[in-house]
């Protein structure tokens, strides 16, 4: 059986004193669910804030991005060495607004996939496809394209400390989540991939479902055989719309 998993997405939203009453919401809301995992993924100046506000609570941390590379001359970036030095544990990788707005690849996603297995964290990867390429029956194709970048350069034994995330972009957003059924279908082919390579880490892997999840959905989505919990946006800003997400997945 695979434990549920919801990871709040932040983006790039917050403040010193809304991530406070958004981070003390959570920890009145879900403090005493033990059936679950609770994730939040916070911008780089918050890290320390969430740090000392969830110590020693069942809810974890984690960035949205970081460099592939190690301690250097790269001005901007963040190392993996960086994040875990505060005691990050979880990572948002190639998420498809980091793929849109900063032309990152499979490539440079594998990259820092690999680089934070590496340094001891959890990476979450994203995958989706765009309405175009759904109206167009290319799911399959790309979501396999954007897995197999990893499974090729590495194996599947790299997926045995990491979480998928299947997000397709048109629901993103939008305010127009996959049907629980759409939602499946893909998480389905996304395992029975990883099964050709390996069935029992296909088996163990959580695949997580993103875009558009609200208090509303997120149950029947929760539901799916292989919808192993959520990647969840907008949603996730207040304690309001995240503690009925994450307690769904309960
Ligand atoms: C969304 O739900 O909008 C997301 O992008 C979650 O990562």
């Amino acid at each position: 059986m695979r434990r549920k998993l919801v990871v709040g997405n932040w983006k790039m939203h917050g403040s010193i004193a809304t991530n406070k009453v958004l981070l003390e919401g959570v920890i009145k809301g879900v403090g005493q669910a033990r059936d679950a995992d609770y994730v939040v993924c916070v911008p780089y100046p918050y890290l320390c804030q969430a740090q000392h506000m969830l110590e020693g609570t069942n809810i974890a941390w984690g960035a949205q991005n970081l460099c592939a590379r190690g301690d250097g001359a790269v001005t901007g970036a963040v190392s993996p060495t960086m994040l875990t030095d505060w005691g990050c544990t979880y990572v948002i990788i190639g998420h498809s607004e980091r793929r849109m707005q900063f032309h990152e690849t499979d490539d440079t996603a594998a990259a820092r996939f690999h680089a934070a297995q590496e340094a001891g964290m959890t990476p979450i990867l994203c995958m989706g496809e765009t309405r175009e390429e759904r109206d167009s029956d290319w799911t399959e194709f790309i979501v396999g394209r954007q897995l197999d970048s990893i499974l090729r350069r590495y194996g599947p034994g790299v997926l045995k400390n990491s979480i998928l995330a299947y997000e397709p972009l048109w629901a993103v957003g939008t305010g127009h989540p996959a049907t629980p059924e759409q939602a499946q279908e893909v998480h389905a082919f996304i395992r029975a991939r990883i099964a050709r390579c390996d069935a029992e880490i296909a088996a163990k892997v959580r695949i997580l479902y993103g875009g558009s999840v609200k208090p509303e959905n997120a149950a029947q989505l929760f539901r799916m055989p292989d919808i192993d919990g959520g990647l969840i946006g907008g949603a996730s800003l207040t304690a309001e719309s995240f503690v009925p997400i994450c307690l769904a997945a309960n």
